[in-house]
C-alpha cells in the first residue's frame, strides 16, 4: 500500500518471478491513491494495481492526510477485496502488507485492508512496515505511531524496518531508497523460500511457514548478514590470503557463528535490545558444503541466552551454487522499542494535522 509499499512489493514480486526460491509471494496487489506511484512500478501487473479516490483525490494520493487514506480505502474496499479473491489461491499461507507506516495513503489505508482480511480469511496477516526518519518530521513521525497502534490491535506480527537507521546522507533520495530497498529485501526471499524448497534443497532442519507464523508475533524485527564463500583459488592459494577479511581467518564452525551473530549485531532493521525479544527465528543458508552445523548451533544457543525466553526456531537451507553464505533473523514480540520511544516524542510536540 502507498508508494513505499509498492515499491518494495514490487521487487519481492520480481524475486518471486525471477529468483532462486520459488514462488514466494504469487499474489502481488499494489494499492494506491497516487496514479504516479502507480505507473512507476515495473512488475506486478498493470491489472493488480489499484487506484484508490479517483473521484476525492483525481489520482495525485493524499498528500499525508491518514484519514483521508483511510477513506479513499473504505470506499475502494470492495473492489480491493473482490481483486483479492480473484487471485488467492489455496497456495497462499500468510498475507504480508507493506507499507511506509508515515505516509497517507498506506498509514491509513493499511489497517483497513488488515482488518478486512482478517475478517475475510483464517490465515495470518502480518505487516512490513517502514518508520519514518528523523528529518521526516513531526506528521510522519505522528502517522506512524497512529499507524502501528491500529495496527497492532489487528494483525499478527509487524517487522519494522527504521529509515532512519539505514538513511545515506551522502546520496540523493531516489539512490538512498534504492539501497534501502536492496538490503531491505534480501533476507525475505531466503525466508519464505526455505519452506517451499524441494528435492535437493531440503536442509536437515526445514524452517516452514509454521515456523514462521509462530516466530512472527507483534512488534518484531528483521536481521541479516551474508559472507562470500570460500572458493578453491581461495583455498589454495595462500598468497591471496591478504585479500580475506579477519572472519575468513576463523574456523568453519567460528565463521558460521560469526555471520549468524552479525545479522544480530550489524544487520537489524531496527535497532533493539535482544534481551527484550519474546521469539527468535534463526537460519542459515548457502551452499550445502558450507553450511557448518555445530556454527548453527553455537549460534542457536546463543540466541537462546541473549532473548527473554528460549523460544528460538530455526533451520538451514542449502542453496548449491550460491557465492554466499546468507544469515537471517527474525527476532519478536518486543513490548516496546527505543526508536518508538523516540517517534513517539516528536508525535507528541505535536504539529497541526492539515484539515481534510
Ligand atoms: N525504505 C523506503 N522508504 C520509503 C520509500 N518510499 C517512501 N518511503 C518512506 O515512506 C514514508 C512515506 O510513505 P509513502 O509510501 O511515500 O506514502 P503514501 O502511502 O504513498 O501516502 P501519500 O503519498 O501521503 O498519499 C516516508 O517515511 C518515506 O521516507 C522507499 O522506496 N523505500
Ligand atoms: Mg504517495
Amino acid at each position: 500500500m502507498g508508494q513505499a509499499g509498492g515499491r518494495i512489493a514490487d521487487l519481492l514480486y520480481r524475486h518471486s518471478l525471477y529468483g532462486d526460491h520459488g514462488n514466494i509471494s504469487p499474489v502481488n496487489l499494489a494499492i494506491n491513491a497516487a496514479r504516479a506511484d502507480l505507473m512507476g512500478l515495473r512488475t506486478i501487473p498493470k491489472r493488480d494495481r489499484i487506484l484508490l479516490g479517483q473521484t476525492e483525490v483525481r489520482g495525485h494520493g493524499v498528500g499525508l492526510v491518514r484519514q483521508m487514506g483511510a477513506k479513499v480505502t473504505k470506499d475502494g474496499l470492495h473492489n480491493v477485496m473482490h481483486i483479492m479473491a480473484d487471485r488467492v489461491t489455496e497456495y497462499v499461507d500468510a498475507y504480508l502488507i507493506v507499507v511506509g507506516l508515515g505516509g497517507g495513503t498506506g498509514s491509513g489505508g493499511a489497517p483497513v485492508v488488515a482488518a478486512e482480511i482478517k475478517d475475510s480469511y483464517h490465515e495470518p496477516v502480518f505487516v512490513l512496515g517502514i518508520l519514518p526518519s528523523d528529518e521526516e518530521g513531526k506528521l510522519m513521525a505522528s502517522n506512524a505511531v497512529e499507524c502501528l497502534y491500529e495496527l497492532l490491535k489487528i494483525v499478527d506480527g509487524i517487522i519494522l524496518f527504521d529509515n532512519n537507521l539505514w538513511r545515506r546522507e551522502d546520496l540523493p533520495l531516489e539512490q538512498t531508497y534504492k539501497i534501502m530497498n536492496y538490503w531491505l529485501i534480501k533476507p525475505l526471499p531466503l525466508l519464505l523460500g526455505a519452506g517451499e524448497a524441494t528435492r535437493d534443497r531440503v536442509g536437515i532442519k526445514v524452517v516452514d511457514a509454521g515456523d514462521i507464523i509462530n516466530s512472527w508475533k507483534g512488534i518484531s524485527v528483521l536481521g541479516y548478514s551474508e559472507l562470500k564463500v570460500r572458493t578453491w583459488v581461495d583455498k589454495i592459494l595462500p598468497f591471496l590470503k591478504r585479500r580475506r577479511s579477519s572472519i575468513d581467518e576463523l574456523s568453519p564452525t567460528l565463521r558460521t557463528s560469526t555471520l549468524l551473530k552479525n545479522a544480530a549485531a550489524s544487520g537489524l532493521s531496527c535497532k533493539c535490545n535482544l534481551s527484550e525479544a519474546q521469539k527468535g527465528l534463526m537460519l542459515l543458508a548457502g551452499p550445502r558444503n558450507e553450511i557448518n552445523i555445530e556454527g548453527y548451533s553455537l549460534a542457536r544457543k546463543w540466541l537462546e541466552d541473549s532473548i527473554a525466553t528460549e523460544q528460538v526456531r530455526g533451520g538451514d537451507y542449502p542453496l548449491d551454487g550460491d557465492s554466499m553464505l546468507h544469515g537471517v533473523l527474525v527476532l519478536s514480540g518486543f513490548d516496546d522499542l527505543a526508536r518508538l520511544k523516540d517517534l513517539r516524542e516528536v508525535a507528541a510536540k505535536g504539529v497541526p494535522k492539515p484539515k481534510m
